[in-house]
């Protein structure tokens, strides 16, 4: 309630999650943590988060990798709001461009999905780092707590009989224990207990009537995530061949935009023994009218960009957002970490970019692909195989719905 008091035009608040326990040298996937969000009705503008430790102090992802955030809202049993991604967190804030909003009507359960490896025991061996936060699987491995020194990335979890054997790496072998982390990338015995938390800021516009409710709901956006590698959640990046001297591999996913949906027309069927995902992740369905207000992509190390290009209806294909990463280059420093993805562009359309009936969208997801500069002899995917495991390749979209008499027969 002491929020409610700074309630302004335009503020800011700012919210804290649960204290995560992580020990040194694991591993904690939290898949729903609860955050106390005011229960008041607002227009979000704009969202961005940091990750602290118990000193309010910014953890560097050198230290402690925040794989995965994301922070959600749902309504009546159905999720309405989705922000957050990977590492880029501290430097991809999402603020949506004028006039347009995320609502809250008040009433929303929020909360937190909180994914994060522990690099202490790792940080100083080039050998352990990459395959470590990248979560590329052992040949064998120890079961916890009883696994020796060495162990690491490893599928674990028995519960998930139908990985299949040749699964090189990913979430599936980041999974972690639940409530009090794992045994992962080097145990360190009798390790420490560090605590952090997700700090987000939030900055809206309150709304206490309800004609600006009314109003706000014309300007909300929703969101959807079109994957390169639908309908899976991550992908392998295969080794380049030796005589490729550009050595970038493209992963694409082509979309058709029709009847209120965005269908994915170059997508296998789902298949759980390959990798997480499921068959949803091929079809959304968009608002009447369909724009985009905002774009951003999410990759991980090793990404050289992602693009969302579109076809309309007897048009050339046109580059509708190019998401560039951007690397640190300062050991240790938090938000500029060297060497790790510490930061995604966007692309937002104050006036909505409508995507008309018939357009074909096609995801374009580029990774580096060089051969693993580590040796893979101890791994499942040898360096001559995989470059990177577990990778993403998402574009991230907020819509609004065109008014009518605006709505082109081409993307504009
Ligand atoms: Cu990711």
């Amino acid at each position: 309630m002491q929020l409610l008091a700074s309630f302004a035009m335009g503020a800011t608040f700012t919210l804290f999650s649960d204290p995560v326990a992580i020990p040194r040298g694991g591993i904690v996937l939290h898949p729903k943590v609860p955050i106390s969000f005011p229960a008041v009705p607002m227009a979000i503008t704009g969202i961005a988060s940091d990750f602290i430790d118990e000193h309010n102090l910014s953890v560097s992802l050198s230290d402690t990798y925040v794989h995965h955030w994301f922070f959600v809202a749902e309504r009546a049993g159905g999720r309405t709001l989705s922000v957050g991604a990977g590492s880029e967190f501290r430097g991809a804030p999402e603020v949506l461009p004028f006039p347009w909003i995320m609502q809250a009507h008040g009433d929303e359960d929020w909360w937190a999905q909180l994914h994060f490896i522990d690099l202490a025991a790792s940080k100083d061996n080039a050998t352990r780092f990459l395959p470590c936060l990248e979560c590329r699987r052992r040949r064998t491995c120890g079961a916890y707590p009883n696994a020796s020194i060495n162990d690491g990335p490893c599928v674990v979890d028995s519960a998930r009989s139908y990985i299949g054997d040749d699964y090189p790496g990913g979430i599936y072998a980041c999974g972690g224990d639940l409530n009090t982390g794992s045994d992962f990338c080097r145990r360190i015995p009798n390790a420490p207990v560090a605590k952090y938390r997700l700090r987000v800021d939030v900055t809206y516009t309150p709304l206490p009537t309800v004609a600006e409710q009314q109003s706000a709901a014309a300007r909300a956006v929703t969101d959807s995530s079109l994957h390169a590698e639908a309908p899976y959640s991550e992908y392998q990046v295969p080794t380049c061949k030796a005589t490729d001297m550009q050595c970038a591999h493209v992963k694409v996913s082509e979309w058709l935009v029709e009847g209120g949906f965005a269908k994915c027309t170059s997508c296998p069927v789902f298949n759980h023994s390959i990798a997480p995902g499921k068959s949803e992740l091929s079809s959304f369905a968009l608002p009447s009218r369909p724009a985009l207000v905002w774009a951003m992509g999410h990759q991980h190390i090793g990404g050289l960009g992602i693009q969302l290009w579109a076809t309309a209806p007897g048009e050339k294909e046109r580059l509708i957002c190019n998401s560039a990463p951007r690397y640190g280059t300062e050991d240790g420093v938090a938000g500029n970490e060297k060497g790790f993805l510490v930061g995604q562009s966007s692309c937002a359309w104050t006036d909505p970019l409508a995507i008309s009936e018939g357009t074909k969208l096609t995801v374009r997801s580029t990774y580096e692909a060089h051969a693993p500069a580590y040796d893979t002899s101890e791994y499942l995917a040898s360096g001559a195989q995989i470059a990177h495991t577990g990778v993403m390749g998402y574009m991230r979209l907020r819509w609004v719905s065109m008014p009518e008499a605006r709505m082109p027969q081409v993307v504009a």
